[in-house]
């Protein structure tokens, strides 16, 4: 049973135990009211004390549970709480570290809530694409008063205890031994005359709560953008107010069933398990040994090694900083100072700790200062030639055991672990531009990849706040081999008949953050231009438009050109669409024979996507990523894919992996059909009536 049952001096102590979080899954609720019960029926009883063994009190409703029988299966939370309530010994809930969710909930059906300091509370489920469920929208109002109820329901936040202290909520917050508090606190109250406080009885009083309510709507209206959940919030917080608790928990429940059935909450919990499941690696032992970092050293100290440089000074490692010159050292570390100054004025970084960061790094023009690095990442030119002069260099320098890691994003990483004589120490760590700010940390595995490197990197990516999903070795990896074809088709596209601005706005309207021309314009367009006629050479049976080589070869490669796809006024970044090349794809379609024909954004939405599935598809059967929803993290946090649709790979499980089939098969016959090779796995899980993410 995931509940325990004790009594001491005359209080039943019900003690949730379900690992790791005292997630209120089936088993949990059903102990929870026999231990009610039991009590109940026990004379020597005189009070009841609920609390949480481990991590947390209870990090909420079992996530895990939803959408399947178990989740509606009674006891329901619902229930349990009715149980607590109804209960003629007064509960009191007893929360040290996490009252989350369904958590805090079932705290606020009990008589007396005392609190540990420091414990994280938070009605977080909005975060999920849904709201509280279990009378958290009518209760926490009545504990805290409306504004600061809905202010934490509508945003999800956590808040401290401590914050919490004259607010209603708790009875008592506890420095010391939490149980021994609770229990005296128990045997007090549990010999006072009932009938005990219900919070539900509690008045919600606000001098202009239509007036609050209404407030609270218009600043939700465009941050909840595309999300109907922060509306569902007051929509329910208001049915109390206005109609009493019981309307009000009814409304809510309506809500609620309503919320958890939709694709945007089931993308939203998708990404969420997704984030945890990343760190996660198939053959690696979660108790792997790491090694200790402490020293980190960046090569480069261009953009992306001054980002990367910022990860771990931002984390608090000391880093250093190596350069061939010292002029671009300098520059590196006066862009890196830049860049803390303008968090300074934006309020995000103390003045400060700006010069204790700036102190963190040592910069040098030797490799002999790396000797004591415990992680070396080289972020210098993507050329092998330039990689195997490092990593040679390094061989020599590093300390035994450090690890060695590339930021690469095109280079085979197995050539690169071979210029050294510890190939088991090397790496891939690609970091996304601006290193500092993108989540995403593609941790390239290689064939001789130690174990215990890649547990290492996995763990010090959290502590950089990165999201690291481990890729095996191929071109571009997972992100950019998936974009390539996406771009390929945007390509087509234009040749076909479409304009960029017209592919840009399809795709940005279907939620991604930048379409690909706006995309290729900032990042530049002699990027893909260099990729591409890499890809010749070596591919030469890859058919490709050429027309963004046309566009190349004018020199317009992008805002940094001032004019690229779109065009550019000087100090602006406004994408302006370009007459000259709208003109120039016009008669290119017209050079190579090909009758333009008008392109619905429809198409254009599903030929890129299903681009980036099909892709996806393939990488997966290669074992490149050893799962879907690592896929659907890469994308969700390195490129702008909405992340209320999931990532691709659940879009695709959204669509029927049935009608993505249908639909490749059909551009596969068109023009530039041999673009679409199916993948042979989106064929195999549609016959079996199944998806990418189970
Ligand atoms: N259900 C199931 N598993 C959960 C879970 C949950 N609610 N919360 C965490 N886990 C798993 C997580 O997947 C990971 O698993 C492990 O616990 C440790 O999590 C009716 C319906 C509680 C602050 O949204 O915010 O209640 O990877 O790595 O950093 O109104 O987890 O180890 O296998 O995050 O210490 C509302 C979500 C649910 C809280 C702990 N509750 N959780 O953080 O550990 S809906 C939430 C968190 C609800 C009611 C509604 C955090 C945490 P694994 P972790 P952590």
């Amino acid at each position: 049973m995931a509940v325990d049952y004790t009594t001491r001096d005359g209080v039943a102590v019900i003690t949730l135990n379900n690992p790791p979080v005292n997630g209120l899954g089936l088993s949990t609720r059903a102990g929870i009211v026999e231990g009610i019960e039991r009590a109940q029926n026990d004379p020597a009883i005189t009070a009841i004390v609920l609390t949480g063994a481990g991590k947390a009190f209870s990090g909420g409703a079992d996530i895990t549970e939803f959408n399947t029988p178990k989740a509606t299966r009674e006891p329901t939370l619902a229930t349990v709480i009715k149980a607590v309530e109804g209960s003629a010994k007064p509960v009191v809930a007893a929360i040290h570290s996490v009252a989350m969710g369904g958590g805090l909930e079932l705290a606020l059906g009990a008589h007396y809530r005392i609190a540990a300091r420091g414990a994280q509370i938070a009605l977080p489920e909005v975060k999920l694409g849904i709201l509280p469920g279990a009378g958290g929208t009518q209760r926490l109002p009545r504990a805290i008063g409306l504004e600061a109820a809905l202010n934490m329901i509508v945003s999800g936040a956590t808040v401290l205890s401590d914050t919490l202290a004259g607010s209603g909520l708790f009875d008592e917050l506890v420095e010391g031994d939490l149980a021994e508090a609770a229990c005296a606190f128990a045997r007090k109250v549990g010999a006072k005359e009932g009938p005990h406080p219900k919070v539900r009885e509690r008045q919600i009083t606000h001098p202009n709560a239509a007036g609050f309510i209404q407030f609270a709507r218009n600043s939700v209206a465009a941050a909840a953008k595309p999300f109907p959940a922060p509306h569902k919030c007051i929509d329910a917080i208001e049915a109390g107010v206005l109609n009493g608790f019981d309307k009000g928990l009814a409304f809510e429940r309506e809500c609620f069933v309503a919320l958890v059935q939709t694709p945007k909450s089931r993308a939203l919990r998708h990404a969420f398990f997704g984030e945890r499941a990343a760190s996660k690696i198939p053959d690696v032992p979660a108790d792997t040994p790491v090694r200790d970092i402490e020293q980190v050293a960046v090569i480069g100290a261009g953009t992306m090694g001054g980002g990367i440089a910022m990860n771990f000074v931002n984390a608090g490692f000391p880093v250093t900083l190596l350069e061939t010159r010292q002029e671009a050292l300098d520059r590196g570390l006066a862009t890196i100072r830049k860049n803390y100054e303008a968090s300074v004025s934006k309020g995000k970084l103390e003045p400060e700790a700006l010069e204790a960061r700036m102190a963190l790094i040592t910069p040098t023009l030797s490799y002999d200062d790396l000797k004591n690095a415990d992680l070396i990442v080289e972020a210098v030119f993507e050329e092998l030639g330039v990689k195997e002069q490092v990593f040679s260099r390094l061989d020599e320098v590093a300390k035994a055991g450090a690890i060695l890691a590339s930021n690469t994003s095109t280079l085979d990483l197995d050539k690169i672990a071979a210029f050294t004589k510890r190939p088991q120490d090397v790496v891939g760590m690609h970091f996304f531009s601006p290193a500092n700010v993108m989540k995403l940390l593609e941790v390239v595995r290689g064939r001789q990849t130690a174990k215990d490197v890649l547990a290492t990197v996995m763990k010090l990516a959290k502590k950089i706040k990165k999201t690291a999903v481990v890729s095996g070795v191929c071109d571009g990896f997972i992100g950019n081999r998936m974009i390539e074809q996406y771009i390929r088709q945007a390509l087509f596209m234009l040749e076909e008949g479409a304009l960029p601005a017209q592919v840009d706005k399809a795709i940005e309207k279907f939620g991604f953050a930048m379409g690909p021309f706006r995309m290729s314009d900032l990042a530049g367009n002699d990027i893909g231009w260099a990729i591409r006629r890499r890809r010749y050479q070596e591919h030469p049976g890859m058919h490709y438009s050429r027309i963004a080589d046309r566009l190349c070869e004018t020199g317009r490669f992008g805002q940094k050109t001032g004019g690229g796809w779109y065009d550019y006024k000087a100090g602006e970044r406004t994408a302006y669409p370009s007459k000259v090349v709208d003109e120039m794809i016009v008669a290119y379609s017209k050079e190579i024979g090909v009758a333009r024909r008008k392109i619905g954004d429809e198409e254009i939405v599903e030929r890129l996507v299903l681009a980036l599935v099909n892709e996806g598809a393939k990488i997966l059967e290669e074992g490149i990523a050893s799962k879907a929803s690592d896929i659907d993290m890469v994308y969700l946090t390195g490129y702008g894919f909405p992340i209320y649709r999931g990532g691709p790979m659940l879009h695709a499980d959204t669509l029927g992996l049935y009608n993505v089939e249908r639909a490749i098969r059909r551009y596969a016959a068109q023009p530039n059909g041999d673009a679409w090779q199916l993948a042979p796995g989106i064929a195999r899980l549609a016959a079996e009536g199944r998806g990418f993410n189970g």
